[in-house]
């Protein structure tokens, strides 16, 4: 099972039996043994490459799923017996990344050094997959809870801050009604539902049409640099990055007067699967500096 897994990870049988400390014939010889057990053949091979079959696509579901239930379960009980080891693996989205998960991953490692942290980008609704199938123990992403599959929850940390985005040269740079934008070509950064597309739902509070979108950007490092490179395009990003991006003195920030949404930052997780205390441990401090922030931007 594992060995599928590094398989579709990994793209190729050589890589994923010399990550095992298996040679190639070894790892051959134990996929084509299952597959016999099944009578079903799980992967196809070729010159271009090796390839999942439906029987094998299927098969994988199940195979990440126990190899992400297997590793819990043994970091939960190495952690219960006081050996803080093991990995916690999340996605998190831009806002977080540039706020408050350096102070929590600095607490988090000092006082668990032994636990290695994987840390990918991701957003909602994008994420939901990886954390279906356990390759991700949680995610801190923008969710509306009304919409969240049965299957996840989400808890609240904070509401994140959203800036409309364009280059100094765009026409529309000094706009500040939302109907003076409805000619622009939007570029979003998440697909509806997600957080990059809170301009639907802004134009639709007030009354107007869909926005014209002509990109799907799903990349925060190009996401700057495309819309600086264009006096049409606009956008929607958190404010934090912004304020950090390297292109700043090419882009301004549209000064809206009316209301955008705050798309609310949560811990989202499995809600049948309990987190290992070392991930519980990792939430408690992103919760503690969320708090914080919190406290801090209510302050007068
Ligand atoms: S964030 O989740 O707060 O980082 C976020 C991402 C994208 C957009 C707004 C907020 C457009």
């Amino acid at each position: 099972m594992q060995a599928l897994v590094f398989i579709e990870e990994l793209g190729s049988i050589r890589a994923a039996a010399s990550s095992m400390n298996l040679t190639q014939p070894a790892l051959t010889a134990a996929i084509q043994q299952l597959e016999s057990e099944l009578q079903a053949p799980l992967l196809v091979r070729s010159r271009q490459g090796v390839t999942f079959t439906h029987f094998g696509q299927a098969f994988l579901k199940h195979a990440k799923l126990m190899v992400a239930q297997s590793r819990r379960a043994q970091d939960e009980i190495s952690q219960l017996r006081g050996h803080w080891e093991g990995t916690v693996k999340m996605a998190v989205s831009p806002a977080i990344s540039l706020g408050l998960l350096p102070q929590a991953l600095q607490q988090f490692t000092s006082q668990y050094p032994n636990v290695k942290v994987h840390c990918r980008d991701g957003l909602y609704p994008g994420i939901t997959p990886a954390l279906r199938d356990g390759t991700l123990d949680f995610a801190l992403t923008p969710v509306h809870r009304v919409d969240l599959e049965n299957d996840l929850v989400a808890e609240p940390l904070y509401a994140s801050q959203v800036v409309i985005v364009c280059s100094v040269r765009n026409p529309c740079a000094q706009a500040t009604r939302l109907e003076q934008l409805q000619d622009c070509d939007w570029v979003l950064s998440s697909p509806s539902r997600g957080p990059g597309a809170v301009i639907e739902e802004a134009f639709r509070k007030v009354g107007l049409g869909a926005p014209r979108v002509k990109m799907l950007c799903e990349s925060f490092l190009a996401l700057p640099a495309v819309v600086a490179a264009s006096d049409q395009w606009v956008t929607t990003m958190p404010q934090i990055l912004y304020e950090n991006c390297a292109m700043q003195d090419r882009l301004c920030v549209v000064p809206i007067n009316d209301e955008l949404p705050r798309p609310l930052i949560c811990t989202v997780r499995r809600h049948d699967l309990p987190l290992t205390p070392a991930a519980l441990q990792l939430v408690g401090w992103v919760q503690h500096y969320a708090l914080k922030r919190m406290q801090k931007s209510a302050q007068p």
